[in-house]
């Protein structure tokens, strides 16, 4: 009752602001439908929304008047003493709005992942805003609704997570117009939470080290580590053009000069910002800027709830639904669907794996595979959809991914008896089991100061409140609830194994550091699903095939909304490879495709 209560109230308040808009215009004076600070501070509708009360659905205006007002993100982040610093994180400089709302209670963004306690200063206490339903039933009902408007691009990228930005601006750098739709209130997809690196095989940086690498090499560790249920052509694909793919990055300005091994790989392939810092924020804040230097057409608040078709298999555009300004088309020549996986949608992980239903995933809130289904609706073939990848170690209870480059920085893994019990740097799959083949289903990632020292991210989750430290190897024993003396045993063993370069327990290949003080820390980790590895099917020159076996016309597709690379499991670091090689790819001939139609 109470709630329906508020909800009319809600809409009343709704009703008289749009009221109120009209009859006093933009500049009114009148606050009383305003949340929090505006409306302590009688902010007028001219402060916030400019000239016109219209709102466009990336809130252009909105986000310029709240920066005009409260300051740019790096004046805020001065202003806030905690570690926790909303305006300081690894989402970069999105929109204000994302968090901030005028008419309601804001909500830091944050907290669709984490759960910080942290308080938005004077925004408001009225009922929280609804617009976060984003597993959206996508094309549902679209169909019989007409578009209120219809524009023409060359070029629409559905999704703008890592994938979509390497498509938009290599299409766009090719001479085509370019629209690219993110449905969230900000861009960067799983991309953006990448904490490891990127893959690729004879790289400048692994020459300049001394170090000999082989795509063929890279090939054959990713089929093996597939369970050689990969398409052995995408494989090729993805392994001797991941070099070109670091230059590519490179040249917009990224850094991977550090490097790392990841599991199931016998060489430090996985390329990433000098310190070990996390790859996806800096990559995303790159793509971004590369945008922007570009004007490259990025739209969010902007979902994609129709790929538009002749039929036969040619893609003509889309319907969008934007979140302002409602449903409307765009022509396209071309379609890039680089909308993501859906190890988020608690819903379609539990149809393909009833096990995995309920379990944390890493993923951002948007991972919720519509791009799948509006490929399928238009005749898309897909494969391997029940391949859900279970990571080894997210933190505890948390959606907090501890990156694998934590283990290969030299950590090991330990269970509840102080013990190690598999070889840290085996694939993914095969640690996951090992733990969850424990009684407790959780684990300890065990590790020294070098190992540290060696990894900026091990500070991150310090900062995060999910690393104990201690003084000693019992002491640490002892806050994590094992055994002294056969945690203290099992770290004098693997310090041997260091020092003989031998691992006579679990054959661990690489142990770069050992677990030495003076000080000692652990984090408890348990599996989480992680990537989704099925997705719509493609060829090698990332063209969408459809159900007869036949590429669509127009259509591409690249990223985790694809199946066929990874085969049943993915490697660490692959994912960063598969959206720069198959996104260029993907870009590259949709803007071929674009001018040979002309
Ligand atoms: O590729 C990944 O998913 C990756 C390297 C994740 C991680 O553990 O850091």
């Amino acid at each position: 009752m109470r709630n329906k209560r508020t909800i009319l109230a809600l809409m009343m308040s709704a009703v008289l602001l749009v009221a109120a808009s009209l009859a006093w215009g933009a500049d009114s004076s009148k606050s009383a439908f305003l949340s929090g600070v505006h409306k302590k501070n009688n902010v007028t509708c001219a402060d916030c929304h400019g000239k016109s009360i219209a709102v466009d659905d990336n809130e252009t205006a909105l986000n310029k008047n709240c920066k005009g007002c409260h300051g740019g993100f790096a004046d805020l982040a001065a202003k806030t003493k905690e570690h926790i610093n909303p305006h300081n994180s690894h989402l970069g400089e999105t929109n204000c709005t994302a968090c901030h709302k005028g008419h309601v209670a804001s909500k830091a963004y944050c907290n669709y992942c984490h759960s910080f306690a942290m308080k938005i200063p004077a925004m408001g206490t009225e009922k929280e805003s609804s617009d976060k339903k984003w597993v959206q039933e996508s094309s549902k009902g679209a169909k019989d609704q007409k578009s209120a408007r219809t524009e023409s691009a060359d070029v629409v990228v559905i999704g703008a997570g890592g994938s979509g930005y390497v498509a938009s601006i290599t299409a766009h750098d090719a001479g085509a117009k370019v629209i690219l739709l993110e449905k969230m209130p900000i861009t960067g997809g799983n991309s953006m939470l990448a904490a490891g690196g990127i893959n690729a095989a004879r790289t400048r940086y692994q020459e300049r080290l001394g170090m000999h690498d082989d795509p063929a090499e890279m090939v054959k560790e990713t089929m093996k580590g597939g369970r050689d249920k990969n398409d052995p052509e995408l494989v090729k694909v993805l392994a001797y053009k991941s070099a070109d793919a670091v230059d590519f990055l490179v040249s917009l300005g990224a850094d991977m000069t550090d490097l790392v091994r990841s599991g199931g790989v016998a060489v430090d392939r996985t390329h990433r910002p000098v310190g070990g810092a996390a790859v996806g924020p800096h990559l995303i804040k790159v793509y971004r800027e590369n945008a922007a230097k570009r004007n490259l057409d990025v739209r969010v608040n902007s979902e994609v709830v129709q790929i538009l078709s002749d039929g036969n298999g040619r893609v003509t555009g889309v319907q969008v639904r934007g979140k302002h300004s409602g449903l409307y088309t765009i022509k396209a020549k071309a379609v890039i669907d680089t909308a993501g996986g859906f190890a988020a949608n608690n819903e379609l992980v539990g149809f393909y794996k009833p096990q995995f239903k309920e379990t944390a995933s890493s993923n951002q809130p948007g991972a919720t595979g519509e791009g799948v289904a509006l490929a399928q609706k238009i005749g898309a073939n897909v494969i391997d959809m029940e391949q859900i990848q279970i990571h080894p170690t997210m933190g505890g209870e948390t959606k907090v991914l501890i990156s694998e480059t934590v283990r290969g920085s030299g950590a090991i893994l330990v269970n509840h008896a102080g013990k190690r019990f598999v070889n840290e740097l085996t694939t993914r799959d095969k640690a996951s089991a090992a733990i969850l083949a424990q009684p407790e289903k959780s684990a300890f990632l065990v590790l020294g100061e070098d190992i540290r020292k060696s990894n900026v991210q091990i500070d991150g989750y310090i900062v995060l409140g999910l690393v104990q430290q201690a003084d000693s190897v019992a002491e640490l024993a002892a806050k994590m609830g094992v055994p002294a003396d056969a945690l203290t045993a099992t770290v004098e063993n693997y310090n041997k194994a260091f020092a003989a370069k031998k691992d006579p327990e679990f054959q661990r290949q690489d142990i770069p550091r050992p677990v030495n003080g003076p000080k000692y820390y652990s984090i408890w980790v348990k599996p989480g699903r992680h990537h989704t590895m099925g997705g719509v099917k493609i060829n090698t020159e990332a063209q969408v095939i459809g159900k007869d076996g036949k590429a669509m016309t127009g259509f591409y597709a690249a990223g985790e909304v694809t199946g066929g690379v990874h085969g049943w499991n993915r490697l660490g670091g692959n994912a960063i490879t598969d959206t720069v090689v198959f996104g260029r790819i993907a870009g590259a001939n949709a803007a071929r495709f674009v001018k040979d139609a002309k």
